[in-house]
């Protein structure tokens, strides 16, 4: 399945920062940054450029914590599925700008705004904010709601 990425940056004053995607997938929802893998790249350095180019906060591939994998499946958009590695950082350089795609903010981690984020998320995130690592199969209807899914359980890389 088609690799892609997911980076939640984290402040001193414990804030998650989350971005409003302004054009494309996803559009006007908050979400972490990230995308697909360019060829060449390992996951954790597509994680790091796409978190810059989005937000302009700037965090090597190394600085970057795994917390798990997503599988989404979208009926009737077989090319929308995708593999989505998740990473949390709790160190970050320069400050955060909006950009064509993404309107960037620190959010405290109880104001999450749920309601205007994938629907998936409140499965998923507030175990990877506990510092779990997470890992789910997420079956998306044509009409855009969750259908099924299924937490999966064993190693996770
Ligand atoms: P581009 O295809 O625009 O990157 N992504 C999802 N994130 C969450 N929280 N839930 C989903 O449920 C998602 N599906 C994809 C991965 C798309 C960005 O959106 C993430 C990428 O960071 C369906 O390059």
């Amino acid at each position: 399945m088609r690799q892609s990425t997911l980076v939640f940056v984290f402040n001193p004053k414990n804030q998650i920062l989350l971005a409003m995607k302004k054009r494309g997938f996803g559009k006007d929802k908050w979400n972490g940054a990230g995308g697909k893998l360019e060829p060449g790249e390992t996951i954790a350095q597509a994680a790091s450029r796409e978190l810059f180019e989005e937000t302009s906060v700037r965090i090597g591939p190394a600085a970057l914590e795994s917390r798990g994998v997503l599988h989404f499946h979208f009926d009737g958009n077989p090319d929308w599925d995708q593999d989505v590695n998740v990473f949390v950082s709790y160190g970050y350089d320069g400050e955060f700008e909006e950009t064509e795609e993404m309107k960037p903010q620190w959010f405290d981690i109880g104001d999450i705004p749920y309601d205007a984020m994938w629907e998936d998320d409140p499965y998923w995130l507030p175990r990877v904010l506990e510092g779990e690592s997470v890992e789910f199969e997420f079956f998306f209807g044509r009409d855009g709601h969750i259908e099924e899914y299924a937490e999966v359980y064993g190693e996770i890389g």
